[in-house]
């Protein structure tokens, strides 16, 4: 009895999994969207040799890897605004952490809901949307999106145990009260992150076969730099080295980077404080991807992998140490280009991918795999291409906008080999990624054909208009 079942379930199984058409309805993957908060990319050296993130890898060799995937604006919420619109910060108009997505698009049909509308159960843990709205429960539920993106969705506080810190302090002096790191006593529960990947364990096995979109939005390694003591152990005091600018470095305008009490504060640090925030924000890194890796057991426990489509993303990059700089918000490629890797149903594992993809194509990426139509016009394109082959290309540039006030903005497009920032105020930056990945010199002024054709693609984008 037991030898038949098996040989229909292998008949079966092949029939079950193959691709659907658009439409057809057929097929109804679940989506499992994991975002990490702060998180830069580690397409590259960073996470394969320096910080210890074996869950990330385990996903790897399950999915795609994309090595250039480029957010449309590099703060948390424009950023989660755009991706779950499926439009650019210039059609959101969102380039704060303080406008509400349905503030200015109230009518919008955001990404889960595309989902949630059509059938499927949508759930989110953690940080998704970015998490507004302070302690006022109808804020924060307004934030989240609660009815119209999910059927529910809650946030997390560490435990008081969680909140005691064994070792820590503020490598500032407390002038920027977030730049605090801290050894935790007690467990990964006693932490946000620890409960958000408990409740999205919980609801997967809870929901059985029902299609679901889940958000699990993990917290770290966004500040204050805190994880349970026991991340910060993986790394010796001093085994990790802070970055240095080579001596050549060319200056930037004062708008892309090093601004404001941050510089000032930055500017103070010695080779002990950097050593120490590095070695956090690697904790931290290593403390979510563990709790990444309860989630990636639970898709194995429940045979998951083949009816799931899995994204992990970040929400933006993240500069530690590079031009002085620790946080995101500037135009370079550390603050641009952030995690994003893809295991789809029916596409191979262990794929690596050199291209130049944006955050906006997830959108349109999901709705291909859901076999569900784009309710608008989508700013990007499916992925599917590039699943089925990591060499092909949808694109052959990527976007990225910041805002400085109502009166200067920069835009920057990424291309194979270059990246060229235009700002409002006619202040060029151009960098050759064959020569320099780091981006330490601008090499506009010895390359006017190069930035006449990118000033003309940035074009080929909507343009940017403050205060709409
Ligand atoms: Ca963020």
């Amino acid at each position: 009895m037991k030898t038949i079942h098996l040989f229909l379930a292998g008949l079966l199984f092949p029939l079950a999994a193959m691709p659907t058409a658009a439409g057809e309805g057929a097929s109804k993957p679940n989506v499992l969207l994991i975002m990490a908060d702060d998180l830069r990319d580690y397409g590259g050296a960073f996470t394969r040799d320096v910080v210890k993130t074996p869950n990330l890898d385990r996903l790897r060799a399950r999915g795609t890897t994309f090595e250039r995937a480029y957010v449309q604006y590099p703060v948390c919420n424009p950023s989660r605004c755009s991706m779950m619109a499926g439009l650019r910060a210039e059609q959101t108009g969102i380039v704060n952490n303080t406008d509400l997505l349905r503030s200015k698009m109230p009518g919008i049909v955001t990404l889960p809901q595309l989902c949630k509308d059509a059938g499927w159960q949508a759930h989110a843990f953690g940080k998704i949307y970015h998490l507004g709205g302070g302690k006022d429960a109808a804020e924060k539920a307004k934030w989240a999106d609660v009815g119209r993106s999910w059927h529910s969705a809650r946030d997390y506080r560490a435990t008081r145990t969680g909140g005691k810190l064994i070792e820590g302090r503020n490598v500032t002096g407390g002038e920027l009260d977030w730049c605090a790191w801290g050894a935790a006593d007690g467990g990964d529960d006693d932490q946000p992150d620890g409960q958000i990947a408990a409740a999205t364990v919980a609801m997967i096995g809870q929901l059985g076969d029902k299609p679901w979109f889940i958000g699990c939005g993990f917290m770290k390694p966004h500040d204050p730099f805190i994880a349970p003591k026991k991340y910060f152990d993986l790394y010796p005091p001093d085994s990790l080295k802070p970055w240095r600018d080579p001596a050549d470095l060319t200056p930037a305008p004062p708008q892309a980077v090093g601004f404001g009490a941050y510089a000032e504060a930055f500017a103070k640090l010695n080779d002990q404080d950097w050593r120490e925030l590095f070695r956090a924000y690697c904790a931290g890194t290593s403390f979510m991807d563990a709790q990444l890796g309860r989630v990636l057991d639970a898709l194995d426990k429940h045979r998951l992998w083949d009816k799931t489509l899995v994204i992990v993303v970040g929400d933006h990059g993240y500069h530690t140490g590079e031009r002085k700089w620790w946080n995101k918000n500037t135009l370079f490629e550390r603050s641009c280009r952030a995690p994003l890797i893809i295991a789809a149903p029916g596409m191979k594992g262990g794929q690596v991918s050199r291209s130049l993809v944006e955050f906006v194509d997830l959108y349109p990426t999901v709705a291909d795999f859901c076999g569900l139509e784009m309710p608008h016009a989508a700013a990007g394109k499916s992925l599917r291409p590039v699943l089925e082959d990591p060499a092909a290309a949808i694109k052959d540039a990527a976007f990225t906008l910041v805002a400085r006030g109502p009166k200067l903005h920069g835009r920057s497009v990424r291309s194979a080999r270059w990246r060229f920032t235009l700002w409002s105020d006619g202040q060029t930056e151009l960098y050759d990624h064959d020569r320099d990945p780091e981006e330490n010199h601008n090499v506009a002024k010895a390359n006017p054909e190069v930035v006449a054709a990118l000033g003309e693609k940035l074009k080929s984008v909507p343009p940017y208009e403050p205060g709409r």
